[in-house]
């Protein structure tokens, strides 16, 4: 049985990709609803019905996981999606791993960086918090990211300009870690790190969301023992050449794009 790892587009790959490296034998089924994305700006009503519909297809593709790998999803519908899976799988989101071990393990100021429709949850500076009262959190919604990532733009001047005008912002002028809180957002980590030096500590969120997907399945006996040919499908709600580069810069040529319109 395949885990099914969803998101707007091409961001929850950063996931996928981690998630292939630490669970090697496992068949992956992704969904990126490139057709409604950018999901930052959508209402809360339009992203848990988006998300609903996904987390119903891959039940139906008979997913043995789910993992939400977008902070958007999670920030907005994270609750109807549990209520939806209702135990019948395990379902993983990309806020909550994170949020605990910053909370255990960093003492200093944090800063988040999302879309606008997570940073208006509040649900990293909730999250974070509810484990580690301490913790001075501040977040940034930074909107343009996204669709310039989506357009192809990541490594480019057009994204480095966007980058140095958000992160000089004074909201995170004292920041000593950085979680970057959108999945897009690790396309544009050497620039980020760039711009930053040795000053911030970048969190690595797909490493973290890998690794409790692998404890977690392997806690439940859910890891493929012996599977020395791994399937990877991608569904696409719109196929757009850009999912096409990235994934195949991430999986290389054994993947086949499929259109799914939920
Ligand atoms: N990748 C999504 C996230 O982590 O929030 C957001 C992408 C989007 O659609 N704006």
């Amino acid at each position: 049985q395949p885990i099914g790892i969803f998101d707007s587009g091409v961001g929850g790959l950063t996931v996928a990709k981690e998630i292939k490296r630490l669970m090697p034998q496992e068949d992956l089924i992704y969904f990126g609803d490139t057709k409604h994305l950018p999901y930052g700006e959508k209402s809360k009503e339009a992203i848990v019905g988006y998300s609903l519909q996904i987390v119903n297809f891959l039940l139906s593709m008979n997913c043995k996981a789910i993992v939400i790998a977008c902070n958007t999803a999670t920030a907005n519908a994270l609750k109807e999606i549990l209520d939806l899976v209702a135990g019948q799988v395990p379902v993983f989101d990309v806020i909550n791993p994170v949020a605990e071990k910053v909370a255990f393990e960093i003492h200093n100021n944090v800063g988040v960086i999302a879309t606008k429709a997570t940073v208006n949850s509040g649900l990293y500076k909730k999250s974070i918090r509810k484990h580690n009262k301490f913790i001075k959190v501040d977040e940034l919604a930074t909107p343009l990211l996204v669709p310039a990532i989506e357009e192809g733009f990541a490594n480019h001047p057009i994204t480095h300009a966007i980058i140095y005008n958000y992160l000089s912002n004074s909201k995170l002028k004292n920041i000593e870690t950085l979680i970057l809180g959108c999945t897009h957002y690790p396309l544009l980590l050497g620039e980020i790190k760039q711009y930053y030096g040795n000053r911030v500590r970048v969190i690595d969120s797909p490493n973290i969301v890998a690794n409790q997907v692998k404890s977690v399945l392997d806690k439940y006996q859910l890891l493929n023992e012996e599977n020395p040919d791994p399937k990877y499908r991608f569904f696409l709600s719109d196929i757009t050449k850009n999912f096409e580069r990235i994934s195949k810069k991430f999986f290389g040529n054994r993947i086949a794009l499929e259109l799914k319109v939920l």
